[in-house]
């Protein structure tokens, strides 16, 4: 298994001058670690990609995007294409985040092809699944999952070009997590769901948590076996909460 990945997702949050102060800092506190114990993403807005990815060039810092249209190129008004998003530099891209799902309607076969336009484009797909409370309450989070790993992932997926990020919808932005052994099953539970779909790159693909980490939960979500790295949004947004996540592992 690669480091684990720390990824941050500033979701609709930051102008030019206040991001790149943030992309800088946390490049420094990278440059300045011998050997880091992961690896550090950070997914900003669309508009302010190009000035980060410029300033932090050369610092190990990753940078990625919040989402992709499946096109390479064409009549779609406001979207962004991943090849546009790989022209900036980028090396990862989110697919089939939660608010995506909610507020544009996107269904698991559109999210399969994000992932796959990013993958044809040298990116890494980190693909978002997870349940609402009403199923996770009606104990169907393990059938949720596997309707979306199954529905989401593209053909072709390696531990190489695919991540995957479980992200309960009702733990996001809300302050709850799942416990220690919920978030330990679901986990065990989408690598076994991996194996049944992509047999040879299961064990390899980098499974993340996501949903209100923030320091003081980091170390026991990122020590729980198949967990490997969190998608962060609140906490990314400030350089020391977003270090203390990386330097929990
Ligand atoms: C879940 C997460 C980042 P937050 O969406 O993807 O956000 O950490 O604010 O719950």
């Amino acid at each position: 298994m690669a480091r684990k990945l720390i990824a941050g997702n500033w979701k609709m949050n930051l102008l030019r001058d206040e991001g790149t102060a943030l992309a800088r800092d946390l490049a420094l506190r990278l440059a300045r670690t011998v050997d880091p114990a992961f690896d550090l993403l950070i997914c900003p807005p669309a508009t302010i990609i190009a000035p980060i990815a410029a300033a932090v060039a050369g610092s190990g810092l990753l940078v990625g995007g919040q989402d992709c249209h499946s096109a390479p190129s064409g009549a779609h008004t406001g979207d962004i294409a991943a090849r546009m998003l790989a022209d900036l530099g980028c090396s990862h891209v989110i697919v089939g985040h939660s608010e995506r799902r909610q507020d544009h309607g996107e269904i698991d076969l559109m999210v399969a092809e994000k992932a796959r336009a990013a993958q044809a484009e040298g990116m890494v797909a980190i693909i978002c699944i997870g349940e609402t409370e009403a199923e996770r309450n009606a104990g169907r989070a393990p059938q949720i999952c596997s309707r979306q790993i199954a529905g989401s992932l593209p053909r072709g997926a390696t531990a190489e070009n695919t991540v995957i990020a479980y992200e309960p919808i009702w733990a996001i932005g809300t302050g709850r997590t799942p416990t220690a052994a919920e978030v330990a099953d679901t986990h065990a539970h989408i690598r076994a769901m991996l194996a049944v779909h992509v047999p040879a790159e299961a064990a390899g693909i980098r499974i993340l948590y996501g949903g209100s980490v923030k320091p003081s939960n980091a170390a026991e979500l990122l020590s729980l076996a198949n967990v490997d790295g969190a998608l962060v949004g609140g906490a990314s947004l400030k350089a020391d909460d977003f270090w203390a996540i990386a330097q929990a592992i």
